[in-house]
This record gives structure tokens, sequence and C-alpha cells, in this order.
């Protein structure tokens, strides 16, 4: 069960997010407008969510997710593997003081983002892509491992973060799209696969008894339904053309 969510406004200077997609730029109030239909989504799944102000200096830093790595029991804070991202983690981490006494961190030559952290039980999946080094992974695994927990390594092919393509969503099921629908690492598990055409909506985010999942994804909404899932769409469309995905917006515990 999850009982809090950080998130943290986007600033007008979204526009400028890092991005590798071709889909234009973001329109600050309508980011703004879905940001706040993102909390409300969380909030209907019945947690409380502390709400960070914005933070001009730093265009993707309502991305929360990724300076930082929480659970019920630690909080890692990370190295972020691009040099504009570099410095968000100081007001993460002053957020989180509220709620951690002590935090790990990641320190270079090491890099790590969140976004390539996938956490199954008591098992965390690192995906080695251009954020995420394999000094950052293994400075993550011997803090995890400190906890009680374990981890281990995913290489990446051509995702952008590890749960760009594949996402826990309980119940012994993930999410798999592209590189990840016949990755041996996810054998174990039922997939649920994301057409190719809906790839983007492969991040979606389990709390609780509900899924929070983007808008505007029929085919994978009608497999989720027909799973009986509770669905809370979230229009995501400003986040996703600067590579945003619906887990970076919230860190949750
Ligand atoms: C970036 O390039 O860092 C941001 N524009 C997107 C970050 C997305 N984060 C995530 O999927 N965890």
């Amino acid at each position: 069960m999850f009982k809090n969510f950080v998130v943290r406004r986007p600033g007008k200077s979204v526009v400028s997010g890092q991005t590798t997609s071709d889909l234009g730029v973001p329109v600050y109030e309508k980011a703004y407008k879905q940001h706040e239909q993102y909390i409300e989504a969380c909030r209907a799944c019945g947690v409380e969510v502390k709400i960070m102000e914005p933070d001009e200096e730093y265009p993707d830093s309502c991305f929360v997710e990724d300076p930082a790595v929480v659970t019920d029991r630690m909080a890692i804070i990370t190295n972020p593997g691009v040099d504009t991202r570099q410095g968000e983690e100081i007001k993460v981490k002053e957020a989180l003081t509220e709620f951690f006494d002590d935090f790990d961190h990641i320190v270079s030559p090491g890099h790590l983002e969140g976004g390539d952290v996938m956490q199954i039980g008591d098992h965390f999946y690192i995906g080695l892509s251009k954020r995420t080094n394999e000094e950052g992974a293994r400075q993550f695994i011997e803090i995890v491992e400190k906890h009680g927990y374990t981890g281990s390594v995913v290489e990446l092919k051509e995702m952008f973060h590890l749960k760009t393509g594949v996402n826990f969503i309980g119940d012994n099921r993930v999410l798999v799209a592209g590189e990840f629908i016949t990755h041996p690492d996810f054998e174990k598990f039922e997939k649920i696969t994301v057409p190719e055409d809906e790839m983007y909506a492969a991040n979606c985010v389990r709390v609780n008894d509900h899924i929070i999942m983007p808008a505007g994804f029929p085919k994978l909404q009608k497999k989720l339904e027909d799973l009986d899932y509770d669905l809370k769409l979230v229009e995501m469309t400003e986040f996703q053309k600067i590579d945003g995905g619906l887990s970076c917006l919230s860190l949750r515990f």
C-alpha cells in the first residue's frame, strides 16, 4: 500500500525540457493543468500528496522520480545522468526530510535515475541506459542490500528508461512494450503486451486498488478494464513531448 506521494509542479521552463522526441514543445498552461489532473488522480487512489513548488532553474524538475528512489524503508538520492538535471535532487531531499531521517546517495562516477528502477516485491530491476551506468547500478545494489532488498541489472537496447517499457502492476503482472516483450528477465510474470502504437502507455502506475494510466490509449485501456482494473486516466500529452512518463511525475511510498 502506498500512503504518500511527492510531486513537483512544472515550471514555465518546462518548455525547455530535455527531449528525444519530435512531438513539439510543451504548452506550459496545459502541462500545469495535466499535472493538476495527475494530483487529483493520486488523491482518488487514497494517498496524501505533498506538492513541491516549481523550480524554474530546472526545466525537467517536475519529473521527481529521477533524482530519488524511495520505499517505506529507505530513501536514496540519485545522481542524474545528464548535466541539466544535476542539482534537482537538493530540493527533493529537503522535501523528503519530512518522511525520512537517513538518506543514501549515488555518487559520481556513478549515475542513476529513478526512471531506470523498477521494484517488484523486495527486488529491484535496474536498467543500464544513457542515464544510468554500471557504477551507479553497483552502488544502488550495495545500498538496497543493506536495507534487505536485492537488485539486478537489465541492459537497455532502445528504451529511454527501464520503466519506459516495463512496469509492474501488481498481481504478478507486468506491462511490457518493445524490447521487453520477449525479455527473459520478465518471463516469470504474466505479461500484458502493450500494442506498438500505444507504447507510451506502458508506463502506468499501480496505486493501491487502482491503476493510473495515460489517457488516449484505448487498446491497452480495454485490456486492463477486461482484467477488472479500476483505471484513473490522466492526460499526459505535454509531458510526453519531453519524454516524461506517468511514473516520473511522482515519488511513491
Ligand atoms: C529528461 O530527459 O530527463 C526528461 N525530459 C524526462 C524524464 C523522464 N523521466 C522518467 O521517465 N522517469
